[in-house]
């Protein structure tokens, strides 16, 4: 089956003043897209033409003659798991299970952003930041470039790209100005609270 580039969860200028219309059109349509099309044409006519994103991405995950097609479809899945990750009015702190279990595991809300946020800005160059559930516990982690929490074992319940494309319209960079927008205005906490109940 092809690989289809989701819409968006919410208009171009949702996220605005926080993130611009104008990196949600270039990051969506040009960037997210430009996996999409790439990761198409690298399984066509291969084993994993007919394989689900997440199977092709487990698949090909570490395997260095399949890194063309595992860095453009763990791209396409990290994407549409990031745009989910964030809300038009969210941020802040959270509600519900997932506000419980970050205190039981972390110790405080406090502690989360401080891990998160130093996450998000010790990842050296490109990558991502993720918040998830491994062996019932939360844990904090990055990865570089496509790397995704997808295939560490764990259950991946938020995401933040950190590949400067995400913030340089915006924030220049600062990154650690994009990211603590992220943590107080954007968060999505529902969509963590659902990947929990998943878990
Ligand atoms: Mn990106």
């Amino acid at each position: 089956m092809a690989i289809e580039l989701p819409p968006l969860p919410y208009a171009l200028d949702a996220l605005s003043p926080h993130i611009n219309s104008q990196t949600l059109s270039i990051h969506h349509g040009k960037h997210h897209q430009a996996y999409v099309t790439n990761g198409n044409k690298l399984i066509e006519g291969t084993e994993f033409a007919n394989m689900s994103l997440e199977a092709i991405i487990k698949a090909t995950a570490g395997k260095a003659d399949k890194a063309g097609i595992f860095n453009n479809t763990a791209q396409v899945w990290n994407h549409t798991f990031y745009w989910h990750s964030m809300k038009p009015g969210g941020g802040g702190k959270p509600t519900g299970a997932i506000a419980d279990k970050i205190t039981a595991d972390f110790g405080s809300y406090e502690k989360f952003v401080e891990l998160f946020s130093q996450a998000g800005a010790t990842q050296f160059g490109s990558g991502w930041a993720w918040l998830s559930l491994k062996a019932g516990k939360l844990e904090v982690t990055k990865t570089p470039n496509a790397e995704t929490a997808l295939t560490t074992g764990a259950v991946p319940l938020l995401t933040m790209d950190v590949w400067e494309h995400a913030y340089y319209l915006d924030f220049q960079n600062r990154r650690p100005d994009y990211i603590k927008t992220f943590l107080e205005h954007l968060v999505n906490w529902d969509f963590a609270n659902a990947n929990l109940a998943k878990a």
